[in-house]
């Protein structure tokens, strides 16, 4: 036990230690106030209504977490605030997360009382072994890597073993989901177990579900960020944290966006930061974060024979409901590496998805440029049909932002079944939804 002396005595006295100097250092090195000046905060920018324009905001280092007409929402620090408020736009602080303590002490790594349907971690895993021991012939879990911090990423492979499609040498169609790059959306994690049951618990019963299940393989990676997530909920009360939480070296700030950091065209485009204490910072190079290096790694073994067996994939975020597609990088439709009937494959599929969540579909350069995202990577390294899906809520600021209570869990991840069922269904020849099944497919 620590001695209870005052600090001050302990300094004049003689019970003064290296240590405790060293903390007072620290100490007035970072005083309370200028540390709560660099948290980023929510704000409102109102003055931006063309990608461009959007995407000069995103170049700062602020995340653009919504967009509407004549205006976003962004995270920023107070630099970034700053550089936004010079170029013209008003910013309006927007309130922190919200309060679902229900006045009721914190559980430390535990969802607030009143969110208590989302599932921590632990919750999640425990939720998928339970899922993969009743649906054994249907499901399997893989341990594909480890975090920064060392816990499990996960792999569920879902498919009828005992039935292949046209016989067993027919290799099935194999269709990626993966979920919760960014720490504070935990919808999407909400989302892979609702995958997991609706496949599981229907199978059977559901005809398109039991034709899918029989002749696909399906892939779930429910947590790409564990660490981020839990650390977003490690208080008690949301942190609206997004990264991961890896060092950076010669920098107190910690993480690396994700969704910046995957092979392909990383940091070309002014569509990520160099800088550490940036929401998109973009590591310190391409899959410098563990957790893109062992999900990269995962899509890359998927290659039997010299063929990438993933033909299509979606990769869930939070919130604006949208349906995106690549590129990120360039506002251009096509370009090398995306054909016209390439990008007709991916709008046609897209636009049908849209119809039935009622999300917006969208090339998801249309927001503002991106560099070193997933779906780029997919497409652009791994031609992998790869779509961005961004869940709810809206852009409209009722909702709850990242942090919609856990009443509308049931319905916003089932809204999601006949999009997912869509793209299974497609993704043994996604040209066939512009009529070029014969030249593409055979
Ligand atoms: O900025 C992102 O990574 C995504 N938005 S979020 O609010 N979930 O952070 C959007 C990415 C859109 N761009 C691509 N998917 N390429
Ligand atoms: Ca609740
Ligand atoms: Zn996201």
């Amino acid at each position: 036990m620590r001695p209870r002396t005052p600090l001050s005595r302990r300094l004049h006295g003689r019970v003064a230690t290296a240590a405790t100097a060293v903390l007072l250092t620290l100490a007035m090195a970072a005083p309370a106030s200028s540390r709560s000046e660099e948290r980023p905060r929510a704000y409102e920018v109102t003055g931006p209504r063309t990608a461009a324009q959007r995407s000069a905001v995103a170049a700062t280092g602020a995340s653009v977490d919504a967009v509407r007409d004549h205006s976003v929402v962004v995270t920023a620090d107070a630099a970034q605030a700053e550089r936004i408020r010079r170029m013209g736009y008003r910013l309006r602080v927007l309130p922190g997360p919200p309060d679902r303590s229900d006045g009721r002490k914190a559980k430390p790594f535990d969802f607030p009382p009143a969110d208590a349907k989302y599932h921590n971690y632990n919750e999640a895993m425990a939720e998928i072994d339970a899922d993969v021991a009743k649906y054994p012939s249907l499901m399997s879990k893989q341990v594909i890597g480890k975090s920064y911090e060392g816990r499990d990423i996960v792999a569920v492979k879902i498919t009828n073993g005992a039935k292949a499609a046209g016989g067993a040498a027919a290799a099935k169609p194999e269709v990626l989901f993966t979920h919760h790059q960014h720490a504070r959306e935990h919808l999407t994690v909400e989302m892979a177990l609702y995958l997991l049951k609706e496949f599981g618990s229907k199978y059977g019963t559901d005809p398109r579900v039991t034709k899918m299940v029989d002749s696909r393989v399906i892939w779930v990676v429910p947590d790409v960020n564990p660490d981020g997530g839990e650390y977003d909920i490690a208080t008690g009360t949301y942190r609206s944290w997004r990264k991961n939480r890896q060092p950076n070296t010669g920098s107190s700030a910690r993480g690396t966006d994700l969704n910046r950091n995957w092979d392909y065209k990383w940091g070309c485009c002014g569509g990520s930061s160099g800088s550490t204490g940036s929401e998109t910072y973009r590591g310190s190079a391409p899959q410098s974060a563990p957790e893109v290096k062992v999900v990269a790694d995962f899509v890359r073994s998927r290659i039997v024979g010299g063929k990438q067996q993933i033909k299509a994939a979606i990769d869930f975020h939070t919130y604006s409901e949208l349906v995106l597609w690549p590129f990120g990088w360039t506002y251009d439709d096509t370009a090398p590496g995306m054909t016209k009937d390439d990008h007709d494959a991916f709008a046609t599929i897209g636009k049908s998805m849209a119809a039935s969540n009622g999300y917006t579909p969208e090339q998801s350069s249309d927001l503002y440029i991106t560099d070193g995202t997933i779906d780029d990577w997919l497409w652009g390294n791994q031609k992998i049909f790869a779509y961005t899906f961004e869940m709810y809520p809206d852009s409209s600021g009722a909702g709850g932002g990242f942090y919609p209570p856990d009443e509308v869990i049931d319905r916003e991840t089932a809204r999601n079944r006949d999009a997912v069922l869509q793209l299974l269904e497609n993704a043994d020849c996604m040209y066939r939804s512009i009529g070029k099944e014969g030249q593409y497919c055979r």
